[in-house]
């Protein structure tokens, strides 16, 4: 029956964690998953989420199905944090919001109802981008290309050949577009250059489609949301999936959301009920305890303010690793351009090393990042900055 399955070769980023967590090596480094650690190295359990769950078990309920959509308050938190409360295009009734499980899982059902409405679109991606979009939109029957996107020679975004791209396809293409954070190079998008990508996908009838897995992780809650935003201001209909796997630190617990901006409100309510049904067949419904942490963290006045501060010093600590990395790697390889550390944004940085300095990182200095080049920043501390910096010099050095 099964004899014919190929095996498989397993996730370049799952894969690589295992491989960390067997290494001995008592000063291994792990940069390789887009995690954030603390400086103690350790995956944090932020005081508003704790004061969360503690409410939701003191108040002991019961613990029904939710809709297939999710939790009311829930969805209804996760719309104002995208869009900013009482934004016109909630009031109005535009925007479908479901729960999901995970951003994974928001990207997934919007391929799949897409797939079944859009059936000619072609998905375009960046070049490059998380792995998992490419995988996830052929799953669901796409075709998936890329459009230019990262300049190595100058470590920004050949914008103008983006712009070029984009304007030549069909109408009706699905554009995924890194709301902020680019993942995996850290190089994102200006306002600038958001607000004249913002005219070729209206003028080419184009659905873009946002991923916002990391935002407060830029430049602050707000300024992330700058391209949701903007594209919800000039009125055009899109996607948007956004996680809070890292920005509440709940990974496990499934966290995200998916939202349709819609041109008007009959027609976000067609999408929430297709949206529903795609939910219906897949897993029927998301996570209760992910719902209530939610809407508990983000709807509550106590615990929101504690939860933008908690966010703040992880941004802060990420960016003082930028600066640690960056001083040091300039000390030891002098005459090298390191700077595009304190340019890049978020939680990652390309680093331009090869596959083969990646897997001499690995194997000689028990430093682990993914084979692209991309470290994540937030696994970097003040007790292993330094030992990552020499491991990079050596390997630099040849
Ligand atoms: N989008 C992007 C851009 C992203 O980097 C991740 C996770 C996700 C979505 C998924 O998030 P979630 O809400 O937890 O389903 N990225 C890191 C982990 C992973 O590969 O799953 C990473 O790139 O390391």
């Amino acid at each position: 029956m099964f004899e014919h399955i190929q095996p498989y070769a397993g996730d370049p980023i799952f894969a690589l964690v295992d491989a960390f967590n067997a290494d001995p090596r008592p000063h291994k480094v792990n940069l390789s998953i887009g995690i954030y650690f603390d400086e103690q190295g350790r995956l944090p359990v932020l005081p508003s989420v704790q004061a969360a769950e503690a409410r939701i078990l003191a108040a002991a309920g019961p613990k029904p199905y939710l809709p297939m959509e999710g939790d009311a308050a829930c969805r209804t938190q996760v719309a104002a944090l995208l869009l900013g409360a009482g934004h016109p295009a909630i009031a109005a009734g535009r925007v479908a919001t479901i729960q999901t499980v995970g951003s994974s899982g928001g990207l997934k059902v919007g391929a799949d109802f897409l797939k079944t409405w859009l059936p000619e679109a072609q998905v375009w991606v960046s070049d490059p981008t998380w792995d998992n979009h490419r995988a996830m939109f052929e799953g669901s029957g796409f075709v998936v290309n890329a459009y230019p996107y990262y300049d190595a020679a100058t470590g920004g975004v050949r914008f103008d050949d983006m712009l070029t791209t984009l304007r030549a396809l069909p109408r009706r293409s699905i554009v995924l577009l890194h709301a902020c954070c680019h993942n995996p190079t850290g190089v994102d998008l200006s306002a600038a250059q958001w607000d004249a990508l913002i005219p070729v996908l209206r003028e080419r009838e184009l659905l873009p489609y946002l991923d916002l897995a990391y935002q407060g992780f830029g430049d602050g809650i707000e300024q992330d949301a700058y391209a949701v935003r903007a594209l919800a201001d000039a009125g055009l209909t899109y996607f948007v999936a956004n996680s809070f796997s890292k920005s509440m630190s709940v990974y496990g617990e499934r966290c995200g959301a998916l939202s349709a901006i819609c041109a008007t409100a009959a027609e976000a309510a067609l999408v929430l009920g297709q949206l529903r049904f795609t939910v219906r067949r897949i897993y029927s419904s998301p996570a209760l305890h992910a719902a209530k942490i939610v809407a508990h963290v983000l709807g509550d006045a106590d615990l929101r303010p504690m939860w933008e501060a908690e966010l703040v010093a992880m941004r802060e600590r990420i960016a003082a690793m930028r600066v640690a990395l960056h001083a040091r790697l300039v000390a030891l390889a002098p005459g090298r351009d390191f700077g595009y550390f304190l340019s890049q944004r978020g939680m990652f940085s390309y680093t331009g090393l090869s596959a083969d300095q990646v897997d001499r990182l690995r194997e000689e200095h028990a430093v682990y990042l993914i084979r692209s080049g991309r470290i994540c920043v937030a696994g970097l501390n003040t007790g292993n900055v330094n030992r990552t910096a020499e491991a990079m010099a050596k390997v630099l050095a040849g």
